[in-house]
């Protein structure tokens, strides 16, 4: 309680307080402080600590409310990490007759995202479709609006061989490209943690950093303001693949042909296995040696691969092959007259997942 007086003039001020702290005018106040606290039952300094524990009260109340902010806004920054690891790594479900079915960026592009002005744009838009050859259908996703494709857009794309860009059978197809949206789109295009800041996105080699600042907003910190990151590094989207392939014959060296007792024309030349995986859509369409109708020459939609090839025992082993569903394509060679050869495709569909995937033996290339 305050007892508030006020005076115009200094001298009666001075007065009045005189007054107040003594004699009769204290024993008026006190009278009065006595008639204000008996009916409440509280004493002068039950009432000061009860005041000073309210005031107490409130500061822990809202310390705890703003704790409980917090911790939603961090729960909600967690689960959104989660949800691009997701959207980037897709899902695959329980094999089914023996096939997995894939959906995710990574099974669907073979790649981790690109980052456009910091943000894995193409989680969840695919830009404006460009149309590269003129045929009056959209190429690939422009995300940055150079007017060059950065997302092939899902479609069945050929499997061909690298080195002589033959244009090959139809039956070696395999869908690829993107597939989204994975994401739902974010508001002004990004994508923010629990606190309203924008994630920091990183790639760095094979690893993709989803990273927030925390409570802060700013670098380091401690408690709700600590930095949270989410890493999804190579082991996660990249597993490896090995298998045998048994080729009736490998020869590498002319020797070999002379050893096995078979002739061949002279002209020393091997057969030998390659095994290519095909995996990432390509960019470009390719141009095929031969030509369609209406003497066009044909385009068509390539898929990247890796390749090596085959030990002399048929075994074979590719790392760093991304996870989804690819293409195996054994080829190997035949002599087929002087001087000639013939690749011979042998192609396989294969589920790549984390990890290591143990093809066991492909069985024989004839
Ligand atoms: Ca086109
Ligand atoms: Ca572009
Ligand atoms: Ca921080």
């Amino acid at each position: 309680m305050i007892y508030y007086e006020a005076c115009l003039n200094e001298q009666d001020a001075r007065m009045r307080e005189k007054y107040l702290k003594s004699g009769m005018g204290k024993r008026y106040i006190k009278n009065r402080l006595k008639r204000f606290l008996s009916p409440t039952g509280f004493t002068l300094l039950e009432l000061i600590i009860i005041l000073f524990m309210m005031g107490l009260f409130i500061t822990l109340v809202s310390q705890a409310s703003s704790d409980k902010v917090n911790e939603k806004n961090y729960e909600r920054t967690i689960q959104s990490m989660q949800e691009i690891k997701k959207a980037i790594l897709g899902t695959h479900s329980e094999r089914v007759r023996g096939d997995i079915r894939f959906a995710g960026y990574v099974p669907d592009m073979g790649d981790l995202p690109e980052l456009i002005d910091g943000q894995p744009r193409g989680l969840w838009t695919y830009g404006k479709g460009v149309d590269k050859d003129n045929d009056g259908k959209p190429d690939g996703g422009d995300l940055d609006g150079d007017g060059e494709i950065d997302l092939p857009f899902y479609t069945y794309y050929e499997v061909c061989d690298p080195e002589s860009k033959e244009y090959p059978d139809t039956e070696q197809k395999i869908f690829l490209g993107w597939n989204g949206p994975y994401l739902r789109p974010p508001a002004g295009g990004v994508l923010k943690d629990g606190w309203g800041n924008p994630f920091i996105f990183k790639r760095i080699g094979n690893n993709f950093i989803i990273m927030s600042l925390g409570a802060d907003g700013k670098q380091g910190g401690t408690g709700y303001d600590k930095d949270i990151s989410v890493i999804i590094n190579e082991n996660d989207w990249l597993g490896c693949v090995a298998g045998y392939i048994s080729p009736h014959v490998i020869y590498t060296s002319k020797d070999d042909i002379e050893r096995d007792g078979r002739s061949f024309p002279d002209s020393g030349d091997l057969t030998e296995v390659k095994v290519h995986i095909y995996y990432k859509p390509k960019k470009d369409t390719c141009k095929a040696r031969g030509w369609g109708g209406w003497g066009r020459q044909y385009t068509y939609r390539c898929v990247d691969e890796l390749w090596q090839p085959v030990g002399k025992d048929g075994y074979f082993h590719f790392d760093g092959v991304p996870i989804g569903t690819d293409r195996l394509l054994a080829i190997t060679q035949e002599i087929v007259e002087e001087g000639k050869k013939k690749d011979i495709l042998q192609p396989y569909k294969i589920d790549i997942e984390p990890g290591i995937n143990w093809l066991g033996n492909m069985g024989s290339v004839p």
